[in-house]
């Protein structure tokens, strides 16, 4: 019998391959959004932390970039970053598709989990996309790659059997302190907030090379309490001339819709009225400059 005394905590890294609904996976168990989301696979960059507290519990979540093949600076930075989490957790959930388990990414992310020294729970998301009837031979292939410390179906979408991961997860944590405050959801600055949602904008707007030629920094930040209003200035960092007359769209239009839109995302997310400036910079290939990826805080 457990002792319900007893304060449980622990770091919990979510891993997969790129699209899979890492990010969604977080946000649907923290019932907010702290991480962005996108269909276009390579959206989130950089880790994102996600606090859950239980009675008697916290969880604390990685979400992470997603593991391929990586040719660029900027995607081998992501995938490191994906892969260094595996030493600072309890667990790792290692999320996959209903696309079964032969494309060549899973199968090296296997071989990376087969020298963790850690308990991997695996999740095959996305089940509101299949027949329930496909899930049984998905599980045993997956099951014949790996001695998974538990396997479970699930759709993050739909918040279906989310909540059986919790309670997995709840039974292998250690005893442990409470790192966080129960007030705080993420450690992420309110800048890199704003950032990503913007970010976010543009990677659901925009297509072909653009989502990923883009970097956002928040230049200023300033509140003005008595009006509740904030003042954001930012600036859209992109690798060629020809892609900012693309951002900035006719007259000015393609900006203004990013603009707004994650505007009316950020007054939910700050609750403020929210003043946000938005400028366009071309730095020339910053995806190949070491100094260029750093002050965009990919640390390489
Ligand atoms: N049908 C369905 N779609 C889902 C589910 N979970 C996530 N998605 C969709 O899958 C796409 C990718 O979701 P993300 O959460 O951004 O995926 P990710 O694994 O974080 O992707 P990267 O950050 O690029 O590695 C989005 O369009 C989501 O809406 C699900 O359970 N069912
Ligand atoms: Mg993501």
């Amino acid at each position: 019998v457990r002792n319900k005394e007893i304060f449980r905590s622990g770091f919990i890294s979510i891993v997969g391959r790129p699209n899979v609904g890492k990010s969604t996976l977080l946000n649907c168990i923290l019932g907010e959004k702290v991480s962005i989301i996108s269909e276009k696979p390579q959206t989130t960059r950089n880790k994102v932390l996600g606090i859950k507290n239980i009675p008697n519990t916290q969880i604390i979540f990685l979400d992470t970039p997603g593991i391929h093949r990586a040719e660029s600076r900027l995607n081998k930075y992501m995938v490191k970053v994906a892969l260094s989490t595996y030493h600072e957790v309890d667990v790792i959930i290692f999320l996959v598709g209903t696309d079964g388990p032969i494309q060549e990414d899973n199968r090296f992310i296997i071989k990376t989990l087969k020298k963790a020294n850690t308990p991997i729970i695996l999740v095959i998301n996305k089940i509101d996309l299949v027949k329930k009837e496909s899930l049984l031979p998905l599980i045993d292939s997956y099951r014949s790659l790996f001695d998974f410390h538990k396997i479970i179906p699930c759709s993050s979408l739909f918040d279906d059997g989310v909540e059986i991961i919790l309670e997995e997860i709840v039974k292998i944590l250690p005893e442990g302190p409470k790192y966080f405050p129960e007030n705080m959801i993420t450690d992420q600055p309110e800048r890199f907030i704003v950032a990503e949602i913007i970010r976010e904008k543009i990677m659901k707007i925009t297509s072909q090379e653009i989502p990923y030629s883009v970097a956002v920094l928040v230049d200023s930040f300033k509140e003005k309490r008595e009006e509740n209003i904030i003042v954001i200035h930012a600036t859209i960092h992109v690798e060629r001339d020809s892609q900012k007359g693309i951002i900035i769209g006719r007259k000015g239009s393609l900006l203004k819709e990013i603009g707004k839109k994650a505007r009316e995302e950020l007054e939910g997310i700050l609750g403020a009225r929210i003043y946000l400036g938005l400028f366009v910079k071309v730095r020339k290939n910053w995806g190949r400059d070491n100094a260029a990826l750093k002050s965009f805080g990919y640390q390489i």
